[in-house]
């Protein structure tokens, strides 16, 4: 147990503090309805969308004759297939933005979802050549480029580039965004059963909560979860044990391999798909391992206008914790490469971008997005952190060579 007083006294004073603001600690939107909707993209604030939109319509009266490939008409400054194949994470966008940017675009989109980042690298290795936009994580996006799985791009070519927040731009992992661009951020922490007795009285601040099974023993029965992704539970095992979240020391991801499976026996799932809802929501658990915007929805999934209070709270460990920035990338196998920049952006609209966060409750690195989405998810410290929490997270790296003693880890853990 990693406590102190002065931590104890800190987190009660927070927590009245939120109490008396009214909200949880964890906010957001009262339901996931969008109220930024997009599919007439009226209001938009950029005149480059406008004309962009004028292109389009152009481009979707040709589009009736697109027949599988691309093809370019003269005069022409664009040309869609008829089909674009989209893999992204499980529950991550509105799929009304799908159907929006089918039915004005007259592009089909064959959309299929994935759990974690290693599935999605699987999935490409195993030399599936059929997908053409990708959302992989920060370190990921290195992997990628390093494994030439990723098509280059020229941001010089989106209209819509300009509407993200330089802050997200330029990141080490792809220098230049000359392969992919911002989708959404988040944080990974531990999501907890308000008025859970044992939570009541004790704020899960610290990975110990996941990890160690003295304190375990005492809210075990309830159900835990943990994320079912090989680099965010080390992640968490290290940052519990001191290391570096980003380990590539043998000796340190065994400990935390044999802290993981110390702890396994006292949870009852690893699932990082629809555990949001299957598991927080339907109450089959009382604390788990989650993603900043999943346990946001919970909260707002369970919220009781009448006690003004959802049942899920979110904590981030005070040991540091993941802080993680998804990305839209176009394969490098792509036979739609211009189809494929063209959808990448259409997600980067404003107004896209705020659908997106209304649904998914992650935050935007979009900043022209922002006067779009719904206020409550602006104002949620467990969305948008504080900069005193942010200070506390880290970004996942590439870890080289260093992905077999994971793998082997995971093997392990997984076994
Ligand atoms: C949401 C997936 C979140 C992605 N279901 C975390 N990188």
């Amino acid at each position: 147990m990693k406590r102190n007083k002065l931590y104890w006294l800190i987190v009660v004073i927070l927590a009245l503090v939120l109490a008396a603001c009214g909200g949880g600690p964890s906010g957001g939107p009262e339901s996931n309805d969008n109220e930024a909707t997009t599919s007439e993209n009226e209001n938009t604030s950029l005149e480059e969308n406008t004309a962009v939109e004028n292109e389009n319509t152009a481009e979707e009266e040709e589009h009736e004759h697109a027949e599988g490939e691309e093809h370019a008409e003269e005069g022409e400054e664009m040309a869609l297939a008829s089909e674009l194949s989209v893999y992204n994470w499980a529950d991550y966008i509105d799929e009304q933005i799908l159907a929006d940017y089918e039915e004005e675009f007259g592009v089909t989109i064959i959309y299929d979802t994935y759990a974690s980042n290693e599935d999605l690298l699987a999935k490409l290795q195993a030399g599936a050549t059929g997908y053409d936009v990708i959302f992989p994580s920060d370190y990921m996006v290195s992997q990628m480029i390093e494994l030439d799985l990723l098509h280059e791009i020229d941001t010089g070519e989106l209209s819509n580039w300009g509407n993200i927040n330089p802050n997200f731009a330029d990141a080490p992992f792809d220098p230049g965004n000359q392969h992919c661009v911002p989708y959404q951020w988040g944080t990974t922490g531990i999501a907890y059963r308000a008025g859970h007795e044992f939570f009541e009285e004790n704020t899960p601040d610290s990975w110990g909560y996941l990890f160690d099974p003295e304190l375990l023993e005492q809210y075990s029965d309830g159900g835990i979860n943990v994320l079912n992704d090989q680099r965010e539970l080390m992640a968490a095992a290290l940052a519990y044990l001191g290391h570096d979240m980003n380990s590539t020391d043998r000796t340190e991801l065994e400990e935390a391999r044999d802290l993981i499976l110390e702890a396994k026996p006292y949870w009852k799932t690893f699932n990082s798909e629809d555990y949001d809802n299957s598991l927080l929501v339907a109450d089959e658990v009382v604390m788990s391992h989650a993603w900043s915007g999943d346990a946001a929805f919970a909260y707002w999934e369970t919220y009781d206008d009448e006690t003004e209070d959802g049942n899920w709270y979110y904590a981030i460990p005070q040991e540091g914790a993941v802080k993680w920035l998804d990305n839209i990338c176009i394969t490098a196998s792509t036979e739609r490469f211009e189809t494929a920049l063209h959808f990448m952006n259409y997600l980067l609209d404003a107004e896209v971008g705020a659908t997106i966060t209304n649904y998914t409750y992650y935050a935007s690195p979009n900043k022209a997005a922002e006067e779009f989405i719904l206020e409550e998810i602006l104002n949620d410290a467990g969305i948008y952190p504080p900069a005193e929490v942010e200070e506390n997270l880290t970004w996942l790296v590439e870890v080289g060579d260093a992905i077999f003693i994971y793998d082997e880890m995971w093997t392990a853990i997984k076994g």
